[in-house]
C-alpha cells in the first residue's frame, strides 16, 4: 500500500522537478511510484504508509552503520545545542582532516566541501594548477557527480572528442574531457599517446559502482598508477563510495595503489553533507588561501556534518571486525543469488558492495553492463519491495550493507530471493524462451 506516497508524489511533482532531488528517487527505472520515507532505524527504513522495509540502498552509501546510530545522533544532538554553522575555524575541522589523514595516509592533507560533486570538481582544477595541462581522462560508465566537464559521453573520435552528456553542458566545457573504457588499458595508452604531455589527470572509481559494481580487473589500478606517473598526469580516485566502505582506508589500502589525489564523500559525513578532497602538501598547498586555485563554501566544515563524520569515523577505526562482519553479510546474500538464479544472471561483489545485473555474461565493463536486462531487473525490484526488501531502483547502482543489518533480516531476504527466482521470475523461462 502506497497511498501517502502516492499523494506525495504528486503534490512532490507541482513544485520539484520529476518530485525529486535527485533523478534515481523518481524510481522512473522501475516503474513504480517511489516511497516517501518517514524514518529510518538500524538496517530499517519506514514510509509514510507505514510499510516497514529492510534497506540496502543506505542512502547511496552513507549508512554504513545503519540509519540512526545512537552514539552519533546523540552527538550531533549535542553539537546542535551549540549552533549549527559559524563561518569559521573549529576544532572539529581539525580532527577530521587528522582523522581523515590517518585513516587515508595518501590525503596527508585535505579540504572538505559539501559534496561529493563538489569535491571532485575541487580535485580535477587542482591537477589542472598543478600539471598546468587542461585534459582529462574518465572511464565510461563511472559517474563522479555532476559537474559540467565529466558529463560527457565518448564522441565518435572518442580519443579526440567528446560530447555533452547533459542539456545545458556547453561542447566547449568537455572539449578536454576524454572517455577511455574501464579496465581497457589500450584505451588509456592510445590516449596519452596522442596527447603526451597535455593530460592532467586519470579521474577513476577504483571500484566502478556507478554502472552495478564492476570490479577492477588484476593490475589495472596498477596500469594508470604507473601511466600516470610515466606521463606526468596526477591519477586521482574517486572514492566517494569506496572510502571507508572497502576498508578503513578505502580502495586504495584495499588494492595498494596509491592515488596522487583522492575524493571522499557518504561516508565521510556520516550521513550528513560532506564531501572531500586532498592529497599529498605539495600538491594541496595549490588550493587557495595558500595557493592559486580557488576553490570555498560556506558550510564547508559546518559543525553539525564535521560532528557526524568524526563520529562515524570514530566507530569504523575503532572495530575494524565491522568490516568481516560487513562482507560476510553480503556473501550470504551474493551466495543465495548465484544458487537461486543458477547462473541466469551475473553477481558482482566486493567486501559489502554488490550488484546482480540481469545477464549471464560476465560483467566487467560498460559494453558487458549495456547487455543487463533493465525491465528483468525491474520485475526482480517490485517483487523484493512488495516484500519489504529495498534495493537500489536502478540495475545500475549497488546495493549496500550496514553493521545494522541483522542474521535475521539477511535470512530473510535471502529467503525473499530465493522465492522469486525459484518460483516468481517469469525472466528466466521467459528470458530462455526469448520472449522476455
Ligand atoms: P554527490 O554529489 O551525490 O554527493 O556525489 C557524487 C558522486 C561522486 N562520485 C561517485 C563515485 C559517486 O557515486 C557519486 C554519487 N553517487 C550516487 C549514487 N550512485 C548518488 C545518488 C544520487 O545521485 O542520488
Amino acid at each position: 500500500m502506497d497511498t501517502k506516497s502516492k499523494a506525495l508524489f504528486q503534490a512532490a511533482n507541482r513544485h520539484i522537478p520529476g518530485g525529486v532531488n535527485s533523478p534515481v528517487r523518481a524510481f522512473l527505472a522501475v516503474g513504480r511510484t517511489p516511497r516517501f520515507i518517514a524514518s529510518a532505524h538500524g538496517d530499517r527504513i519506514v514510509d509514510v504508509d507505514g510499510n516497514e522495509m529492510i534497506d540496502y540502498v543506505c542512502s547511496w552509501g552513507p549508512g554504513i552503520l545503519g540509519h540512526a546510530h545512537p552514539d552519533v545522533i546523540r552527538q550531533v544532538k549535542d553539537a546542535c545545542e551549540k549552533g549549527l554553522t559559524f563561518g569559521a575555524p573549529t576544532e572539529n575541522e581539525v580532527v577530521l582532516a587528522e582523522l581523515i589523514a590517518e585513516m587515508i595516509p595518501s590525503m596527508e592533507v585535505s579540504r572538505l566541501v559539501g559534496s561529493g560533486t563538489e569535491a571532485v570538481m575541487s580535485a580535477i582544477r587542482v591537477a589542472r594548477g598543478f600539471t598546468k595541462r587542461d585534459k582529462i581522462i574518465k572511464f565510461q560508465g563511472c559517474y563522479h557527480g555532476h559537474s559540467d566537464c565529466l558529463l560527457v559521453q565518448a564522441g565518435s573520435g572518442a580519443l579526440t572528442t567528446c560530447v555533452p552528456d547533459s542539456a545545458g553542458v556547453p561542447a566547449d566545457v568537455v572539449k578536454n574531457t576524454l572517455v577511455a573504457s574501464y579496465n581497457d588499458d589500450s584505451s588509456v595508452e592510445e590516449m596519452f599517446r596522442l596527447h603526451p604531455d597535455q593530460i592532467a589527470a586519470v579521474i577513476v572509481e577504483p571500484v566502478a559502482a556507478n554502472m552495478g559494481v564492476t570490479l577492477p580487473k588484476p593490475g589495472f589500478l596498477e596500469f594508470l598508477r604507473k601511466i600516470t606517473r610515466a606521463y606526468g598526469a596526477l591519477l586521482i580516485f574517486d572514492e566517494v563510495i569506496t572510502g571507508f566502505r572497502l576498508s578503513p582506508g578505502g580502495a586504495q589500502e584495499y588494492y595498494h595503489v596509491t592515488p596522487d589525489l583522492t575524493t571522499l564523500g557518504k561516508i565521510v559525513g556520516g550521513g550528513m553533507p560532506i564531501g572531500a578532497y586532498g592529497g599529498r602538501k605539495e600538491i594541496m598547498d595549490l588550493v587557495s588561501p595558500v595557493g592559486a586555485v580557488y576553490q570555498a563554501g560556506t558550510l564547508s566544515g559546518n559543525p553539525i556534518a564535521t560532528t557526524a563524520g568524526i563520529a562515524t569515523l570514530r566507530i569504523l577505526k575503532g572495530d575494524p571486525g565491522i568490516y568481516q562482519r560487513l562482507s560476510k553479510k553480503a556473501e550470504r546474500i551474493e551466495q543465495t543469488i548465484r544458487e537461486a538464479s543458477k547462473g541466469f544472471v551475473c553477481v558482482n561483489r566486493i567486501e559489502s558492495l554488490l550488484s546482480v545485473f540481469f545477464t549471464p555474461r560476465r560483467v566487467s565493463d560498460y559494453k558487458s553492463v549495456s547487455s543487463s536486462d533493465t525491465a528483468a531487473y525491474a520485475d526482480y525490484f517490485g517483487y523484493l519491495l512488495d516484500h519489504g526488501v529495498y534495493v537500489a531502483p536502478s540495475q545500475f547502482e549497488a546495493m549496500f550493507l550496514s553493521d545494522a543489518h541483522t542474521e535475521q533480516d539477511i535470512a530473510y531476504t535471502c529467503g525473499i530471493i530465493s522465492d522469486y527466482f525459484s518460483g516468481r521470475c517469469r525472466w528466466m523461462d521467459e528470458w530462455k524462451n526469448g520472449s522476455f
